[in-house]
This record gives C-alpha cells, sequence and structure tokens, in this order.
C-alpha cells in the first residue's frame, strides 16, 4: 500500500499540508462481503469520511465507519461503492432507491457480465446518475497491495475525479466508456485462468491413476506452465497478422491430441477436457487447413459465436 502521505497528495487535490487538513471525497460502501469490506477498509484506514450499508447489518461492527440504517441514509456521499454478490442483488438493493439516484456517481464493483454492466450504465444514466464499472483481479486480501489490478469502465469523471482510492484499492486500468469492457477484459482473463486449471486438474488425474500425487505433478508443471505461457505473444501475433500459413509454426495435423485423448481413457480418465481442445483442431484440419498453425484454433471459437 503507498504511504498515504503520497495518496493524499495525488488524490483528489483535498490538500494534507501538515497545518490544514482538507477532507478527502466521502464514500458509501453498499455490501460488505468479503471484498465490499477490504475495499472499505482501505479507504476508512486512509481518512476518506466513509459511510457502510450491509443487508446484514452486524457486518459494519468494527469497521469505523458510519453504518447507515438504509440504503438511502447514504446517498449523498462523494461516491457510492457497490459490491455486492451478482448483477441482481445491485438491483434489488438499488432499484428501491432510483428515484434518489440523480447526481450521485456510482462504482459497481460486483462482478457482472459485460451486458449486464451495459444495462447498469444505461439505467443508471436514465436516472441522472453516473456509473462506472469494475472488474476486481484481486482477492480481498490483496486490495492495497502491489498485485491487486481493477479494471475499469465507463464514466471517465468518476475515474478521474476519484482516482486517489481507485489506485490505493490497486492498480487501476481504464477500457474506455462502454462499460462493458471492464467485465469482458476480467472474464477474458478468467476464461484462461480456468482452461488452465482444468488442464491441470486432467494432468494431475492421469498421473494419479499411476500412483503419483498431485503435488509431485504441480511441482512439474508450475515451471512448464511458465515456459509454455511465453509463446502467447508469439500466438498473439499470429492471429492479430491473421498469419496461420506463416512459416516456423506447428501445424495443426502435429497438433492432433490423439495419443493424449487415447492415454487418459487407458488410464481410466474422463476425456471431457482433452476432447474439447481436440474437436477445435479437427474442425480447422476437417475445413483443409491441417497444414497451418495451431493458432487458428481460434477460428473454431470464432466461428461458433
Ligand atoms: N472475493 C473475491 O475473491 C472476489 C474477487 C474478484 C471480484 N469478486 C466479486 O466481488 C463481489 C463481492 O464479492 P464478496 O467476496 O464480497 O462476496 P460475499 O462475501 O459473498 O458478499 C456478498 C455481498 O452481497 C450481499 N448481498 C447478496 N445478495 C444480496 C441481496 N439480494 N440484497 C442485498 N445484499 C446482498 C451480501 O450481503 P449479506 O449476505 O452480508 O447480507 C454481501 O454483502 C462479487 O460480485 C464477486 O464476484 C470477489
Amino acid at each position: 500500500m503507498p504511504p498515504i502521505s503520497g495518496y493524499l497528495s495525488e488524490s483528489a487535490r483535498r490538500i494534507h499540508d501538515g497545518a490544514m487538513t482538507t477532507e478527502l471525497p466521502s464514500i458509501t460502501f453498499i455490501g460488505l462481503g468479503e471484498m465490499g469490506a477490504a475495499l472499505a477498509r482501505a479507504a476508512i484506514t486512509a481518512g476518506h469520511p466513509s459511510t457502510v450499508w450491509n443487508r446484514t447489518a452486524a457486518k459494519a461492527d468494527g469497521l469505523g465507519a458510519r453504518a447507515a440504517a438504509t440504503v438511502e441514509d447514504g446517498l449523498d456521499a462523494d461516491l457510492l461503492v457497490v459490491c455486492l454478490f451478482d448483477h441482481r442483488s445491485v438491483h434489488q438493493v438499488l432499484d428501491p432507491v432510483a428515484g434518489r439516484l440523480r447526481g450521485t456517481r456510482i462504482l459497481n464493483l460486483t462482478t457482472t457480465s459485460p451486458e449486464g454492466a451495459r444495462e447498469l450504465a444505461r439505467w443508471a444514466d436514465g436516472l441522472g446518475a453516473r456509473y462506472l464499472d469494475g472488474g476486481i483481479m484481486a482477492t480481498p486480501q490483496m486490495i492495497g497491495s502491489a498485485g491487486s489490478r481493477i479494471f475499469y469502465s465507463g464514466s471517465r469523471d468518476i475515474l478521474d475525479e476519484h482516482r486517489g482510492i481507485l489506485e490505493l484499492w490497486g492498480t487501476a486500468e481504464y477500457f474506455g466508456d462502454d462499460a462493458g469492457m471492464a467485465s469482458l477484459h476480467d472474464l477474458a482473463l478468467l476464461s484462461a485462468m480456468y482452461v488452465m486449471f482444468a488442464g491441470f486438474f486432467h494432468g494431475a488425474a492421469m498421473l494419479s491413476r499411476a500412483g503419483v500425487p498431485a503435488g509431485d505433478f504441480a511441482a512439474m508443471a508450475v515451471p512448464w506452465l511458465q515456459v509454455t505461457a511465453e509463446s502467447l505473444p508469439e500466438f498473439a501475433t499470429i492471429i492479430d497478422g491473421n498469419d496461420y500459413a506463416a512459416p516456423g509454426q506447428q501445424s495443426l495435423l502435429f497438433s492432433d491430441i490423439s495419443d493424449i485423448v487415447q492415454a487418459s481413457r487407458d488410464q481410466g480418465v474422463s476425456t471431457e477436457v482433452v476432447d474439447v481442445v481436440q474437436r477445435l483442431i479437427h474442425r480447422q484440419i476437417d475445413a483443409g487447413h491441417g497444414a497451418e498453425g495451431f493458432a487458428r484454433i481460434i477460428e473454431s471459437l470464432r466461428s461458433a459465436a
């Protein structure tokens, strides 16, 4: 976490010079689950006048913020930070106070789909409120640490006016005024993560049938995945250049993973995970692109959209 003095000087141009302290922007936190409480704690520690509201009121105890009895009671803050379970719960909490949202600045850090974020942005706009959507690429424990990143899209005004607190939580990355773009980037990264994890679990299942502990496999898989991840920019260059026929690439025919599928079957392991990859490869081979590079399987995915 950056030193508070550095944060103050950068934050809202509200000055703390030793002799005179002017208040930081006030923030109301709506939702005090694991993540909402971590965000609130960081703001309170930094000196933001803070109000908190949570459906289960007891979660406000001990935070050191003013606890609002109702959502409406917290709406006069400079910034409303919403961190609830999902898109539906955001509407369940804010719809009843919709008539009071004119002029408010809403930062929604609840995970939603890109379309969900766009719907909320349109809804807020219709009520005369500004809306910034956020995708948190961190766990609650990471908030305020160097590894914490948060993606934003939507109202640039909110981003600029409240950059101080946003950067205190984590590195702030802005993806433009289309409110769905933060979520889209968030979910794209999570897709890569989940599929990688599924691949790890598949390999661990294969080896477990031969009595190899998952821990031994993890020790091998970490350096292997780190080295192989370095080829992602090369794949990206091929994809962006639409250059699947350029020399030097591993061909789709060479990439056929029949041996992996068969070995999995022989080990008595489900082939669901590897079957998906094999299907993507073979759709391109069947379409006559077998001599082209492995990165071409992205076309199997794009054509399904
Ligand atoms: N925790 C994490 O690691 C991830 C990191 C990436 C981003 N996510 C997203 O952040 C949102 C909140 O996550 P959370 O960890 O705070 O979640 P919970 O601890 O389960 O707290 C959920 C809060 O939502 C309240 N809530 C749920 N439904 C309603 C409703 N219908 N009306 C009012 N409030 C509701 C719940 O209240 P309560 O159960 O305490 O009364 C909590 O405050 C989430 O989108 C993650 O995907 C976190």
